[in-house]
Parts: C-alpha cells; structure tokens; sequence
C-alpha cells in the first residue's frame, strides 16, 4: 500500500493526456563556439547556431564535446580547488537564481563549486549570474545563444566537471524544487556508492508538497513504468537531483545520451546501474516551484515513454 506523507497538494483543473503517437526528438544544435566577445572569459562558452550534423555526429560517435573545434578540455579551466561541481540549468529563472546560489554558496564554504548552464534566457538569468560571479569565484557560468535543452545543458556540465578534475557533480534545479540543506546527504551517501538519488518516492512514500494531483500521477507512474521495464531497482528514476561521481561518468557513453527530459535522468541512471556501479537512494521532500513556469513539455513525457523500450532494446542487444 502506498504511504502518503504528501502535504497539500493542490488539485488543478485537467488530466493527464497520453499520446498516441510517439514524437522523436531531432535536437536543435550547432557548432561550438565561443563568442567572440568573451574570447578571453575562461568560464563562458557558447553554443552557436551552424552545423548540426557535425556536432551531433561528435557527441554520438566520438563521445566529445567540442569547442571550435577543439575539444572541451582544451579551454582553459580555473585550478581545481573544489571537489564537488554543483551543476544548475537555467532557462528563465531570474527571480530565483540570486536565491538559489547564495543559498548554496552560503551554507557550504568548503567543497563546492557551482556551475550554472543558462540558455540565453530572456529574463537575464546569465546577467545575474555574471554580476555575482564577480565576487564569488566559486560560481561558473557556461551561456548558449538558445534554448537547447536540460539534456544537452547537463552533458556540458559534465564534460565541464570532468576535464577540470572534480570528483563529483550534483545535479539540481533552479527552481528550490531541491533543497540546498539535502546537498551534504547527498554527498554523504556516496560513500559506498557512484551514484545519489534524492528520492522523493522511497518505501513506498510520496514526499512531494504543492505539485498538481495530475503531475504527482504522472511522475510516480513514470517511475512504476520505468522500474517495471528496465528492472532498476530505483524508486525515483525521474528525480533531478542526484550526485554522480566522476569515475561513473567517464565509465557511462555520454556521447550516446540524448534524452532531454524525464528520461535523461531516466538514461543517466540506467547507463550508470547498467555498468555495475552501485546507487544509494536518500529520501527528499520535492516542494513544487513558486516562483516562473515549469518548462517540462509534454514531448518530454512522450520522450520518456518510448525511451525507457529503447534504453531496454539496447541493453539486451549489447549496444547501449
Ligand atoms: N539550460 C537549460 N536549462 C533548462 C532547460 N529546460 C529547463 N531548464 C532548467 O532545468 C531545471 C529543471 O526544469 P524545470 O522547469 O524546473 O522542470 P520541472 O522541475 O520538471 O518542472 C530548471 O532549473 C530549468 O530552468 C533548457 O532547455 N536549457
Ligand atoms: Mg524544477
């Protein structure tokens, strides 16, 4: 039987729709470049509008992200003081980025360094970020000139984490979805494991305050579906908020990873549980955003659905 610890959950007009037809997903993308006007500005990298084929045949075949060319590695980093690299989207979160970051900045002085990944947002997101970074050197920013999606976004950051030597990332929301105060539990459970999930669906609990009755359903049907195709013993497959050791990443084919929502957290986990690594689960309590929109889109619901059988198919055909 299910536990509900759920505190109010608001019920909004409309149900869940399940598509008929599966849409794939064809990623927007470019070369790489950097702007020519941050050239000497280490911590900006952006993506450009050009040669998609180009781009998406590196990060599929060659497991590379590139910068003009050259490969991610090859721009210079700041010296690797820190060991964990927080890794935060963004897409139109100007009133919740400030918050966000202090908050994180301010309750861990030691360990942490925070990147965040801005898709040019209209709301100036990466203008914030920028004036902050100027007193906080722990902060990174890598801006895009578009909306490219969180897939694509975390790929970066982990490609970013990796050639500058952390030892491990944190995936979270802008969003206060994810507390800032769980960011130590998540570290802690490491210990023993290459991966963290903060779960909001442990034991058969559901700890998720404000979401909409028709989005509670959804996530944790997705994460029944998912458990019950793929067989990973993961309550909370969908969960953004993870910790992810370095050793993990570089094992998993990132190259290979093209999901862009629910199932690129949804693939994350599964690559990683597929390479034998060990994942812990610590409970979270999920509060539903206050402040901007969601930008979760019913193509990523139906992302998901069929992912999950192609995650499967590749599995057991050896090729994922
Ligand atoms: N850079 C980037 N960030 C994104 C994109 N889509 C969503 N995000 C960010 O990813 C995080 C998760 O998205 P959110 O809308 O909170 O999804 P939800 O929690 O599932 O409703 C937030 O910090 C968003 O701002 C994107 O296309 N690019
Ligand atoms: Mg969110």
């Amino acid at each position: 039987m299910v536990k509900c610890s759920i505190s109010p959950i608001r019920l909004r007009k409309g149900s869940i729709s399940i598509f008929a037809s599966c849409i794939v997903s064809i990623a927007k993308s470019g070369s790489l470049n950097r702007y020519p006007d941050t050239e000497k500005n280490e911590k900006s990298i952006a993506l450009q509008k050009g040669n998609a084929f180009f781009i998406w045949y590196k990060l599929l075949f060659e497991n590379k992200i590139i910068v003009n060319d050259q490969d991610v590695n090859t721009v210079k980093g700041e010296p690797v003081t820190e060991k964990t690299l927080i890794i935060i989207p963004t897409y139109n979160e100007a009133e919740n980025i400030r918050p966000i970051i202090e908050s994180i900045l301010d309750r861990y002085q030691e360990g942490i360094d925070l990147l965040v990944i801005d898709d040019n947002s209209p709301d100036g997101t990466a203008g914030i970020v920028e004036s902050i970074m100027k007193k906080e050197p722990r902060l990174k920013l890598l801006s895009r000139p578009e909306k490219l999606g969180l897939g694509t976004a975390y790929l970066l950051g982990f490609q970013y984490a990796l050639d500058r030597g952390y030892e491990r990332v944190i995936e979270m929301d802008a969003d206060f979805s994810h507390d800032p105060a769980m960011i130590a539990s998540l570290i802690s459970g490491m210990d023993g494991a290459d991966m963290v999930i903060g779960s909001r669906y442990m034991n058969n609990t559901v700890n998720v305050v404000n979401w909409p009755l028709s989005r509670l359903i959804l996530s944790k049907t997705a994460s029944i579906y998912t458990r019950l195709i793929t067989g990973m013993p993961v309550f909370d497959p969908t969960s953004g908020f993870k910790c992810i050791s370095a050793k993990a990443l570089r094992s998993i084919a990132l190259g290979r990873v093209h999901s862009q929502g629910y199932s690129f957290q949804i693939e994350i986990d599964f690559r990683v549980w597929k390479k034998g690594f060990v994942i812990h689960e610590v409970p979270i309590v999920f509060v539903d955003r206050s402040v901007g929109k969601s930008k979760m889109t019913r193509k990523n619901i139906v992302e998901a659905i069929w992912m999950v059988w192609w995650l499967k198919l590749l599995s057991i055909i050896g090729q994922l």
